[in-house]
């Protein structure tokens, strides 16, 4: 397998050139490759940490991240839900592409996803955490699986030895099916032990597998700060008395920009009282620290192994949070709180320390990255376009679009300028996100935008 993959190392040099927005940069990584580690969290608001300049959260990890690397200032999920957002992610391509829109969508990805593909590359691959695949294939590529994932028939565990049976602490610690803990003004401590919490299994399950000899794939992928909104203890205690309110609320909502956010802009969540508010966006923001803190202690392993240099490494979420902007909570739309994702890149031999990328860019980048970063040619078929011409500073031949959606519903970013169709046939919302950036102001009607208009809505629909 090693001698296979100092081989293809060979002849790396050759196919850079193939892919359209590659570049020639990964010709000079080292004959040894990088480690390639994914870092997830589930629901992490695009600006919700220390990096991105938020003023309450505390995320100390991803700020070393982002330091060391890349950071992404205006990333996008290609689908504001979970499972269409993760298998975009895991294939490079658009959701409609992959035939994945709702949560039970099964996603056929054989031979085409990133852990197939870094595995066929000689790269032994480990999964822990969420991987939210719906189907008979909970591995996609993946070798190895240490922890229990969730599907809609409840907790399980899938890993190597096809072991099922269910974790209780998992259920206690988060039940993602009780609909009652969805709820925003059912944010509590998460009392038990630390030790017990998933988001620490999930971390202390995976870390003895990076002490290997050969180059590896892994994720680890946190359920945080999804909810229900319970951080542990500490973190609870940590943010008690600093939770925020919305900067936009439902009232401040301009006439024909109320419909088509979701269904829970119409119950009784909207009229949460504002300490109830403070309360669940203190609970979110403990969440983050506490995924944060499990970050650290990847981090530090790495350090410890002698390996963090060596090591490509990528933190994302499959989509935000609206935590309360317009009057709306969890996800489901085309606002940026819902959409708009963290995006860190690091890889200290290749991508510059302290760079800051302001072009938009999504989900489906993210494996073409991978392969050039780790000096490979770019998969043929996917969607996405390497991002490691754009960390080096070079704007020139790449795509400066994102797309989310699905069919004939979905957002494009271009620079400022922001297009949504909301709904299948509905009239178009256009924002200037640099002097709007809480998209109150629908430009799609004015004259002065119907070029511009016409441009943005054909480069949605041919994005997939
Ligand atoms: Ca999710």
């Amino acid at each position: 397998m090693f001698k296979y993959k100092r081989f293809f190392g060979l002849l790396l040099p050759l196919f850079i050139g193939l892919s359209g927005c590659s570049s020639e940069s990964a010709s000079e990584a080292n004959q040894d490759q990088p480690n390639v580690l994914i870092l997830m969290a589930d629901e992490h608001v695009w600006d919700a940490f220390g990096a991105a300049g938020h003023p309450i959260v505390q995320t100390p990890n991803l700020d070393r991240l982002a330091s060391r690397g890349a950071r992404f200032t205006v990333a996008y999920a290609t689908w504001p839900a979970c499972v269409a957002a993760r298998m975009s992610l895991l294939t490079g391509k658009y959701p409609t592409e992959i035939g994945v829109r709702g949560n039970n969508d099964n996603c056929d990805t054989i031979g085409s996803g990133y852990a197939t593909f870094f595995s066929y590359h000689g790269y032994p691959t480990m999964v822990s955490g969420k991987m939210h695949f719906i189907g008979e294939d909970q591995f996609h590529g993946f070798d190895y699986r240490p922890i229990g994932d969730y599907n809609h028939s409840g907790w399980y565990v899938s890993d190597t030895t096809g072991n099922r049976e269910p974790f209780d602490w998992l259920q206690a610690d988060m039940d993602v099916h009780n609909m009652e803990d969805r709820r925003p003004d059912s944010a509590r401590p998460y009392d038990g032990p630390l030790e017990e919490s998933l988001s620490w299994n999930i971390t202390q399950r995976g870390l003895p597998w990076l002490d290997r000899e050969s180059s590896w794939l892994a994720v680890f992928s946190y359920l945080q700060p999804h909810w229900p909104w319970q951080p542990p203890q500490s973190y609870w205690d940590q943010y008690e008395g600093k939770g925020d309110l919305p900067r936009v609320r439902y009232e401040d909502i301009p006439e024909g920009l109320q419909s088509g956010i979701s269904r829970r802009t119409t119950d009784d969540w909207n009229v949460l009282t504002d300490d109830e508010i403070r309360r669940t966006r203190a609970a979110y923001y403990g969440m983050i620290t506490f995924v944060d803190d499990q970050i650290g202690r990847i981090l530090d392993e790495l350090e410890n192994l002698g390996t963090l240099d060596n090591t490509i490494i990528v933190y994302t979420s499959d989509h935000g949070e609206m935590l309360g902007e317009r009057g709306t909570w969890l996800k489901g739309n085309y606002f940026d709180p819902a959409t708009r994702i963290p995006l860190l890149i690091s890889y200290p031999s290749l991508i510059p320390e302290g760079t800051v990328v302001n072009t938009p860019v999504d989900l489906t980048d993210v494996f073409p990255t991978l392969a050039d970063l780790a000096g490979f040619s770019t998969p043929s078929d996917v969607s996405g376009e390497s991002l490691v011409p754009l960390m080096r500073g070079d704007l020139s031949g790449c795509n400066d679009w994102a797309a989310s959606g699905y069919g004939d519903v979905g957002m494009v970013r271009q620079g400022d300028l922001k297009l949504i169709i909301p709904s299948p046939g509905a009239d178009p919302w256009l924002f200037d996100l640099a002097e709007d950036p809480d998209e109150l102001k629908n430009l799609s009607r004015k004259p002065a935008y119907a070029e511009k208009l016409s441009e943005l809505t054909h480069l949605l629909f041919s994005a997939w």
